[in-house]
């Protein structure tokens, strides 16, 4: 391993990466030269992009070399160096670790390959191919917890799965606010999403017919239907993956249109369009970014591509604070789910827009635009989630129910670490 080099505490970058050719002996396809660079285990060929890196982490930047066979010389040795700023590094190693302290300015990375090979006359040549990277670092911010705000930006506050886990034991949890509770005196009334309700039993079994359960709510006994409700098991059993975030990536107006990947802004993982535009925050805003969803979202772009679907992805909803997402609840009840795992910085809603029509692709290729070009995504997603051993939600929706949004079919990627799969076809 070479020397760790401190240059800046880190956590954006934004790295549009070119190759140059290769020496003038040898066609391009015919020597070493560097594909890609990995940065952090995430593999990118093209930029810009960016790498979401809390202070102190350290970046791991390592260079992906293609060695074609060739007839015509043998590799004897290779040999890779960085210029960071234009000032030489020195390395051991061809990876290069930075922790970068420095918030401010634009680094640019150097890195060059240098390749002994022995002709098959025997006379000695080198090869060289160089790779420049720009990285703009921006800086995560740590908030602590309990606290609704950070830095003046309002976050709210997560929902609790924090103490006594006794308060969701046999309890149902409302998870959809399409239901009304009927009760046994016949009135019926709404029921707000997130609502814990304790089914009624009778000689230790829950009372049911083949749709309704019975069950108290405030006090009442009354009917929910059977499909509106389920047993909180996975906040109640992994409790831990419903912990608030500590760390926030910065939406500032100077990097909201900078790249977290080719074609899709850092503006694109705040909130949605309806958000920005029917709110006027002032920037910065700050959210939660699991660095895991980027890397899904990059192979998936990459998976889209290599089947020959257009890749061109428009997210129409990325991270959601705790504020937004329960506040547009209580107005409007058919909206977001309690625990959304948009809150907590891994979940992205997607369309395939290559039109810029503001909806879905025809993917599947039948003519129409509904949920099963959702679903064909799904499925790509799905596969690729077995490849990469990933655990999370896959969802897809004929189209968004509120207002003001996109009103597309569209997929659901979350990364929660169980598996959820859903398909709503209202
Ligand atoms: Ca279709």
């Amino acid at each position: 391993m070479f020397e760790k080099q401190r240059i800046m505490k880190l956590i954006l970058l934004i790295i549009p990466l070119l190759v140059f050719g290769c020496g003038p002996d040898y066609e391009p396809g015919e020597v070493p030269y560097v594909t890609s660079v990995k940065i952090n285990g995430i593999s990118f060929s093209e930029g810009p992009i960016s790498v979401p890196v809390k202070p102190g982490e350290e970046l791991t930047i390592f260079p992906e070399i293609k060695t074609p066979p060739s007839k015509r010389y043998e590799l004897t040795d290779s040999k890779l160096s960085w210029r960071i700023n234009g000032r030489p590094f020195s390395t051991e190693n061809d990876t290069l670790i930075l922790t970068v302290e420095d918030t401010t300015g634009l680094i640019t990375l150097r890195v060059s390959s240098r390749w002994q090979i022995t002709e098959s006359g025997g006379r000695k040549a080198y090869l060289t191919d160089t790779n420049s990277l720009n990285i703009r670092p921006a800086v995560a911010v740590k908030r602590d917890p309990g606290q609704s705000s950070l830095n003046g930006y309002e976050i709210g506050t997560f929902p609790d799965v924090s103490g006594d886990y006794s308060r969701w034991k046999d309890k149902l949890v409302v998870i959809n606010s399409g239901f009304k509770f009927e009760k046994e005196s016949g009135e019926t009334e709404k029921i707000d999403y997130g609502s814990l309700v304790d089914p009624v039993e009778k000689n230790g079994k829950i009372v049911s017919d083949e749709d309704k359960i019975l069950v108290k709510y405030r006090g009442q006994t009354g009917w929910i239907a059977k499909k509106a409700v389920r047993l909180p098991h996975s906040i109640k059993l992994f409790p831990s993956l419903y912990e608030e975030p500590t760390w926030y990536y910065p939406v500032t107006n100077a990097n909201k249109n900078g790249y977290v990947l080719p074609g899709i802004t850092w503006e694109k993982f705040d909130h949605d369009e309806y958000y920005r535009q029917q709110l006027n925050f002032d920037f910065p805003h700050y959210i939660p970014l699991d660095r895991k969803i980027i890397r899904e979202l990059h192979l998936f772009c990459q998976e889209l591509d290599r089947r020959g679907y257009p890749a061109r992805i428009k997210i129409i909803c990325g991270t959601r604070n705790p504020s937004y997402n329960q506040g547009e609840r209580e107005k409007d009840a058919t909206l977001k789910a309690l625990y959304s795992r948009h809150q907590y910085g891994d979940a992205l809603d997607l369309i395939v827009d290559s039109s810029h029509s503001r909806r879905m692709d025809d993917i599947n290729g039948d003519g129409l635009i509904n949920i099963k070009d959702a679903d064909r995504l799904a499925e790509i997603a799905e596969e690729l989630r077995e490849d990469l051993g990933l655990e999370g939600g896959i969802g897809t929706y004929n189209q968004h129910d509120v207002q003001g949004r996109i009103q597309s079919s569209y997929l659901h990627l979350d990364l929660r670490g169980l598996r959820a799969r859903w398909r709503i076809t209202n």
